[in-house]
């Protein structure tokens, strides 16, 4: 009879899922006790860290990630993390060693009584299994609940004693199991969108992760082009649904209320795919829709659709709905949008760059197929309308806006694409959340370009306080961090760059290696 241990590693090899990114303690010993040679553990030093690894790598790869936590206080270290896998649909499959069976009811150390309790309400599904027979089963409707749309993150508390325990001979049907998903419209539902489509007199289209998520980012573009729509990036965006330099591309929404309706005046159709509608930050009030305006919503997430507070919803596979419904758009007699200039070249003070002239740099000398990692967030106007991104897959940011995700995703996302290169925009506050993550970067060697934007501050903070008239608030500046001396203890080669030519040569000579790099810029502080 086949253990749970075996059962288990052979249904994690059948699903694709070789790759362990963890934090070990005592409880969880005995499932990584014979790790198989064809899997791979990723050791990250804060479960911050091994999460964000999980998310990069689950978001880049577009399949299952597996992070095995310690007990409770791994699982709680790792809850900041689990905010943004929740809005990216990041397909994690955490599990965390349980205590001995018999152990729990007493609360010995490391038990977790109420253990599925403690991530929710942040995972879609949380469960520790009654028997260890059980196990199996349980990490099987895990990896497919994390899979299935909309997709999320799901928790399996597992008693540590279950792994050597017999899993029963039918628990092999677990591994023969394929389960996908369908999910295109009916052709009354495509019929009704194509028609609303083809008469709207001056549509606008606004993307949003989903479509580079499911890489419909063509299929967007197809869409643009056939209805002659200027296409937004939807707010508070993750990921880069639509090519920067193409001539509908717009930039992204403004995360507030007044702002979207002020953007999109003068359309009178909106049609939003793949975003929630709408992802706001900053509270400013006023129309949900400019005047005269309507709004259809395509998205894979029925919460999303069900949530909205105005327009229709269409709630089905993406990549499905816009291949269905291209050929029934007539191509549009309107001129095609043109193109936004390009920002000129902005001034440096003395030993410092803006970061306007960090992102001219890095746009020119990346290669045209990098992705960027962004975790700086007083600069993320100023990158959209200088970096250019042409391809799915070039852009990372913390779906939910919490800190700590932008070093270690790097390192996922590397993983993930190991033929591309993956460049890191970290601010000087967020790069402290996780800066454990460098010596996995470090030890694994991963090829990392991480650029670390010093400007002493928390930069969008000091925006904020002026919005929110709290310009007196404490705790807002981080003045005396060196990342080269961290960087250098943590085993990752370091240099300042204070100069344009400096941050040229940092960078050549960064891109030209293979080795993980940290090159710390002092910037001057701008506004998002
Ligand atoms: N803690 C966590 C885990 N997530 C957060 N989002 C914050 C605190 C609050 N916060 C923001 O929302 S932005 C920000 C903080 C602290 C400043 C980040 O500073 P930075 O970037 O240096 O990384 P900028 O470009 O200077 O703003
Ligand atoms: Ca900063």
């Amino acid at each position: 009879m086949p253990s749970v241990h075996s059962v288990t590693y052979s249904l994690l090899r059948r699903q694709g899922i070789t790759k362990v990114f963890g934090n070990p303690g005592s409880n969880e010993l005995p499932f990584l006790k014979d790790f198989p040679d064809d899997f791979e553990y990723i050791l990250g030093l804060h479960e911050g860290a091994v999460v964000g690894m999980a998310d990069g790598y689950a978001q880049a790869s577009g399949g299952p990630a597996f992070v095995n936590l310690h007990a409770a206080a791994g699982t709680g270290n790792a809850m900041g993390a689990l905010t943004n896998a929740v809005y990216s649909h990041s397909p994690l499959v955490i599990t965390a060693g349980q205590q001995a069976r018999e152990m729990i009811g007493v609360e010995s150390m490391l038990a977790n009584v109420d253990a599925p309790q403690l991530p929710r309400p942040l995972v879609k599904w949380s469960f520790e299994p009654a028997c260890a027979g059980d196990v199996p089963r349980a990490l099987s409707q895990a990896i497919h609940t994390a899979s299935l749309a909309p997709r999320g993150p799901v928790y399996v508390s597992i008693p540590h004693d279950d792994w050597a325990r017999e899993a029963g001979s039918e628990a092999e049907h677990l591994v023969e199991r394929r389960v996908s998903q369908a999910g295109g419209p009916s052709s009354a539902q495509l019929d009704e969108l194509a028609e609303r489509l083809n008469a709207a007199r001056n549509p606008v289209l606004v993307v949003g992760p989903q479509v580079d998520a499911c890489r419909a980012n063509p299929l967007a573009v197809a869409l643009a082009e056939r209805l002659r729509m200027p296409a937004w990036i939807a707010p508070s965006a993750s990921r880069c649904p639509f090519p920067t330099r193409h001539a509908c591309f717009r930039g992204v929404l403004p995360a507030a209320i007044a702002g979207i309706s002020a953007r999109l005046e003068g359309h009178d159709l909106i049609l939003v795919v793949g975003a929630p509608v709408f992802r706001y930050h900053q509270m400013a009030p006023g129309r949900y829709l400019p005047e005269g305006a309507e709004l259809i919503h395509l998205t894979a997430d029925a919460g999303e659709a069900a949530r909205a507070p105005m327009g229709d919803a269409l709630v089905g596979d993406i990549h499905a709905t816009l291949e269905a419904l291209l050929p029934a758009l007539a191509e549009s007699s309107r001129a095609m949008p043109e193109a936004l200039p390009r920002p000129e070249a902005v001034e440096d003070p003395d030993g410092l760059l803006t970061p306007q002239t960090v992102f001219d740099v890095l746009d020119a000398l990346a290669p045209e197929d990098a992705i960027y990692v962004k975790e700086s967030t007083s600069t993320v106007g100023a990158f959209w309308s200088r970096i250019s991104m042409r391809h799915p897959g070039s852009y990372y940011f913390p779906a939910a806006g919490g800190l700590g995700f932008g070093i270690p995703a790097a390192l996922g996302v590397q993983l993930a694409e190991p033929q591309r290169r993956v460049i890191g925009v970290i601010g000087d506050g967020s790069a402290n959340y996780t800066i454990s993550a460098l010596w996995t970067a470090a030890q694994y060697r991963i090829p990392v370009v991480l650029v670390i934007l010093k400007n002493g501050t928390y930069g969008a903070l000091r925006w904020f306080s002026r919005l929110l008239d709290a310009e007196d608030a404490p705790g807002i500046d981080v003045p005396g961090l060196d990342f080269c001396a961290l960087a250098q203890g943590y085993g990752v080669s370091a240099r300042q760059a204070n100069s344009r030519a400096a941050l040229q040569e940092a960078l050549q000579e960064a891109l030209a290696g293979d080795q993980p790099v940290v090159i710390e810029v002092p910037t001057t502080t701008i506004e998002p």
